[in-house]
């Protein structure tokens, strides 16, 4: 029997729609229960001690006949999800190179895009705290350089007659990069400065089984 696979998620948080994504360009059915982030609902005793001790979603749960187990991590529980798929490459560098692409996202690219677009769309800056309001400057640089590594990756590869992260095919790269990407306008990021990343953008739309974020 198949695992029965539940998402717990916030519908607005592009981590989350990594993961629905994910499933949708595989064709796994996908449950799903929402939070609310803003009220505080991962932050709840019985969240902490059954869902996620880090307070956070995406959280991917695996029902299986062993039991029930928890995975949260927007990008372990994507990897899950295509463990064996197309969405991974069969070669070990490609493999690595995916998990580079992820990492970035995590690193330098979430932190800085992600963040201002929930200070910005959702919270409002005029609701900011004194030191979110100071860390603004610093975030749009650093999200803007993150945004300038993807175009110049992405120019190298058209380039190369190839228009993915990594070789020649949408991978989980792509899926990671793509999630936060496509609503960094609402942080305020100019995306048409960057014609390689919305020349992709429209290629993973394009792709079948794409689902949008709302
Ligand atoms: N590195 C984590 C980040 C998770 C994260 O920051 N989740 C946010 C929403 S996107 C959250 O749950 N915030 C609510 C809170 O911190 O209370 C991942 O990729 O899943």
């Amino acid at each position: 029997m198949a695992d029965k696979l539940t998402l717990h998620e916030d519908p607005r948080s592009g981590n989350c729609y990594k993961i629905r994504l994910t499933a949708a360009l595989l064709g796994v059915p996908l449950g799903r229960r929402r939070y609310d982030i803003m009220k505080g609902e991962t932050r709840t005793a019985e969240f902490l001690s059954l869902v996620n001790p880090n307070g956070r979603i995406p959280v991917l749960e695996i029902a299986c006949p062993d039991g029930v187990r928890f995975l949260p991590e927007s990008n372990a529980a994507c990897w899950f999800l295509a463990a064996g798929s197309s969405l991974i490459p069969d070669r070990r560098f490609a493999q690595a190179d995916v998990l580079r692409w992820m990492f970035f996202e995590q690193y330098n690219h979430e932190p800085n895009i992600a963040a201002l677009r929930f200070w910005l769309a959702f919270i409002g800056e005029a609701n900011l705290s004194a030191a979110q309001r100071a860390a603004i400057p610093a975030k749009q640089v650093a999200g803007e350089d993150a945004l300038a590594v993807m175009d110049r990756h992405l120019a190298e590869q058209h380039a190369a007659g190839r228009g993915w992260f990594v070789g020649a095919a949408l991978s989980l790269a792509d899926v990671a990069l793509y999630a936060y990407t496509h609503v960094a306008e609402a942080g305020g990021f100019r995306l048409r400065d960057h014609r390689h990343i919305c020349a992709w953008l429209e290629r993973v739309a394009a792709t079948p089984g794409y689902i949008a974020m709302a």
